[in-house]
């Protein structure tokens, strides 16, 4: 079961290392190609639609987006706090070359050198095979010893009977146990609880 939304709020804008969030919280991030729907899965999680800026238009989250949001994982036990942080995504062929090198540096500091943060969700879009930009994005997440959750997004757009098949080419493409990637859809709502229960763990109590 996913846990119950207590509340979830827009923290802050993070360009520069000094910009991110001070308070020592367990932090997640949501990593992906440009569009894939990271901004709207994280809404989707917390229940929040508007809350993340989602966008038809590639490009639209531009900086790091830190929300705070605080999750009861049942009636019994008190609420938690935790980060989401939301990032810009990477091979937007549109946005000028200095630019994109800017954003590159700017989220492979984060992913490299924050502390706190205790898992990425690397979001790949279940309608294609994983492109190289993704398989890359892995390798450099796993040599830097992060945990990664996979989800595969906008499986909506997948037939019912097409969804196990899609997911196990995600999975043999990125090179990870087929059980790992994590079927999602913003718009139908699949795979909050599978993808809020794995989170848990590796959040810890
Ligand atoms: N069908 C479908 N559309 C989705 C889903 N998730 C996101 N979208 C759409 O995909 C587009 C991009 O969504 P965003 O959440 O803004 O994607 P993003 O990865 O945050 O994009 P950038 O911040 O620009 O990199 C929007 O038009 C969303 O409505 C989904 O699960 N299913
Ligand atoms: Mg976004």
């Amino acid at each position: 079961m996913a846990p119950r939304i207590v509340s979830a709020e827009f923290l802050k804008t993070g360009t520069k290392r000094d910009e991110w969030p001070a308070e020592p919280l367990p932090e997640i991030a949501f990593v992906g190609r440009s569009n894939v729907g990271k901004s709207s899965m994280l809404n989707a999680l917390v229940r929040r639609g508007g809350l993340a800026r989602v966008s038809s238009t590639p490009g639209r989250t531009q900086a790091l987006q830190f929300f705070r949001v605080l999750r009861q994982d049942s009636p019994a036990t008190r609420p938690w706090p935790l980060r989401f942080c939301d990032l810009p995504g990477y091979g937007f062929a549109k946005v000028p070359k200095a630019e994109r090198d800017r954003w590159a540096a700017m989220i492979e500091e984060y992913l490299r050198e924050r502390e706190g943060l205790a898992a990425i969700v690397l979001i790949v879009d279940a309608r294609h095979a994983p492109p190289e930009s993704d398989r890359e994005a892995l390798a450099f997440l796993t040599a830097h010893g992060r945990r990664v959750l996979v989800a595969a997004t906008k499986i909506d757009k997948i037939t019912k009977s097409h969804r196990f098949a899609t997911i196990k080419t995600a999975a043999r493409e990125l090179g990870v146990p087929d059980g790992e990637v994590v079927p999602f859809s913003a718009v139908e709502g699949t795979g909050t609880d599978a993808l809020w229960k794995r989170l848990v763990v590796m959040l810890g109590p």
